[in-house]
């Protein structure tokens, strides 16, 4: 490293977190006020938030329940806010992670604007040495990438979009400022959860609204409205029970699945459920039997009645059949939920094109030109289309372990860590929500706390026992890789082929089932008793042993 590089003293950290979203605001609070270490978030964006700084499209807002959507790891910041709507909608969420870091007083270690360029193992000093793209460069013994698993934006390679004479927007990048869609022609590419939540705000906004859906998607009403005043009530009395369902349960959700099976019901029962299950709305719609994930038969029977709604919302039987012509098991991918989003294809000015039948051929400089030859004239062209999720945050800095090894040339085959938390030949690296961990499965917060806990632990014992480096093992990695492949296996999560879980989503991913699926409840269990053994699949050594 030229000298010019070398970090100056002032520069020198316990813990460099990447990150200043949920995972990075919590794991600086637990490392800086807990262990009493110097840490510094380094964080791109110009606030704080993350994927909520970031995702401002219209219509964004969280698929979790508010009052599940937050730390629970104090009771005084339970206490100190309240949450306005059943899903909280964008701002309210920087707000409420703003009160979080100014209760704490985070921000003074926070640096914003500051993206990571690459960082490196040193294996004689047992750091890591930081380089951000303004050219800063920092040392710590641990680093803690806390990137989110949706934040680096997918913008698809469709030829001409730099001819394009319109504006052009990624959801996950939207300016923040907003965009006035009052008169224009839209077109929006993409139907997951994020394109299923923007259509309806654009579409009462835009002159017209052209949808382009590739894979058509299921989608339950999410029944959004204001939280009353007996539920906040009721909330403070009965929170030390949510919270317990919350760490107890598969998906971090305040809901358990039930311990039943569809089969357990007559198909008139079973249609009672899920028609109550639609009124309530919400993700809680896939949690009223146990076999949903893991039954085609079972399964089926979910996705015909949501099939069956779509075309008794949808007017117009043409489009109605395009939307229901869904191809993978309800929930294989992650499942929308909306307001309106269904309804909204039976407004004067949406239409549906399925792009599937005719294809994108081009991005012309007046709209989109399908392979039929028919030109959609734009204004505006959204890209709802995703991320290049859980793998894409990790791999666009360059990130090298020992001897240089790279973390693209690690992962070149699809992402492999231990426990979603380290990865073998980079030591001192955790990964919180990390792939390979439950992460998207699961209801994030709860994830993430359990991940931010873990990992002080781990430094504190560290700490404690004089260990200068912690390090995931070859062995106990390709274990859980395998692990994770079984546990993917075992549901129908991996039937949905243009899943981002998959990696499909992106062209030349490797197609490789990236969260954990064995259930977070279940998770938390292994975790806990690897620490309990002694850290059990990682390499601890002494800092003489350290430099390998
Ligand atoms: O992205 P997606 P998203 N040409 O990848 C299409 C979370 N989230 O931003 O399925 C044409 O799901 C693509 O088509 P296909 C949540 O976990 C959370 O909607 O690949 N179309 C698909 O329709 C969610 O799952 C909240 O065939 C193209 C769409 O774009 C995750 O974010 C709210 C294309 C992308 O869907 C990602 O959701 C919103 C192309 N070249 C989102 N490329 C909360 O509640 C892609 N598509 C917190």
């Amino acid at each position: 490293m030229p000298d010019t590089l070398m970090p100056s003293p002032a520069r020198e950290y316990d813990a460099i977190i990447i990150g200043a979203g949920f995972s990075g605001l919590y794991q600086l609070h637990a490392l800086r006020d807990r262990l009493g270490l110097k840490v510094r978030v380094l964080e791109a964006a110009e606030g704080i938030g993350g994927t909520w700084y970031w995702n401002r499209y219209p219509g964004a807002r969280c698929d979790s329940e508010s009052h599940s959507y937050c730390y629970t790891f104090s009771d005084e910041l339970l206490s100190e806010w309240q949450w306005s709507e059943r899903y909280p909608e964008h701002p309210e969420i920087r707000r409420y992670l703003n009160f979080v870091a100014d209760r704490l007083d985070l921000k003074r270690d926070i640096q914003l604007s500051t993206r990571v360029q690459g960082a490196s193992f040193d294996a004689a000093s047992s750091r890591w040495t930081i380089r951000t793209e303004g050219g800063e460069v920092f040392s710590a013994q641990f680093l803690i990438t806390a990137i989110g698993c949706l934040s680096s934006a997918n913008v698809p390679k469709i030829p001409g979009l730099e001819e394009f004479r319109g504006d052009w927007y990624h959801t996950g990048e939207w300016p923040h400022e907003g965009v006035d869609f009052t008169g224009k022609r839209v077109g929006q590419i993409g139907t997951g959860s994020t394109g299923i939540q923007a259509a309806p705000v654009i579409a009462s906004q835009a002159g017209h609204l052209t949808v382009f859906q590739r894979t058509p998607n299921y989608s339950v009403p999410a029944q959004n409205g204001p939280l009353s005043e007996e539920f906040k009530e009721e909330l403070k009395r009965s929170y030390d029970e949510i919270k317990r369902i919350m760490r107890s349960n598969t998906n971090g959700h305040p809901f358990t699945i039930q311990d039943r099976s569809v089969f357990d019901l007559t198909p008139e029962q079973r249609t009672e459920v899920y028609e109550k299950a639609w009124q309530k709305g919400g993700l809680q719609f896939r949690a009223n039997f146990r076999d949903i994930l893991t039954s085609v038969e079972a399964n089926d029977t979910a996705a015909e009645f949501i099939k069956g709604k779509i075309r008794s919302i949808v007017k117009d039987p043409a489009t109605a059949d395009k939307l229901a012509n869904i191809d993978h098991p309800y929930a294989a991918k992650r499942p929308p939920i909306d307001s309106f989003y269904f309804e909204t294809f039976n407004r004067e000015n949406v239409s549906l094109e399925d792009i599937r039948a005719d294809p994108i051929d081009r991005i012309t400089p007046d709209g989109i030109r399908l392979r039929s030859g028919k030109e959609i004239k734009l204004d505006i062209i959204v890209f709802a289309t995703g991320f290049d999720a859980m793998t894409g945050p990790f791999l666009r800095m360059d990130i090298r372990g020992r001897d240089g090894l790279t973390l693209a040339e690690a992962w070149e085959a699809g992402p492999r860590t231990y426990l979603g938390l380290g990865v073998p030949g980079f030591p001192n690296l955790f990964t919180v929500t990390g792939p390979g961990s439950p992460s998207v499965l699961c209801n994030m917060p709860v994830a993430i706390e359990q991940h931010v806990d873990w990992i002080t632990a781990a430094i504190a014992k560290m700490r404690a026992d004089g260990i200068a480096t912690i390090e995931a093992t070859e062995e106990a990695t390709a274990d859980w890789v395998a692990e994770g492949n079984r546990a993917a296996e075992a549901t129908l999560l991996p039937q949905a082929s243009s899943s981002w879980y998959l990696g499909a989503n992106v062209p030349g991913k490797p197609r490789v089932f990236m969260p954990y699926a064995g259930g977070m409840a279940h998770y938390r269990g292994i975790c806990d008793e690897v620490a309990a053994k002694g850290y059990k699949g990682f390499d601890l050594a002494p800092a003489m042993a350290s430099a390998k």
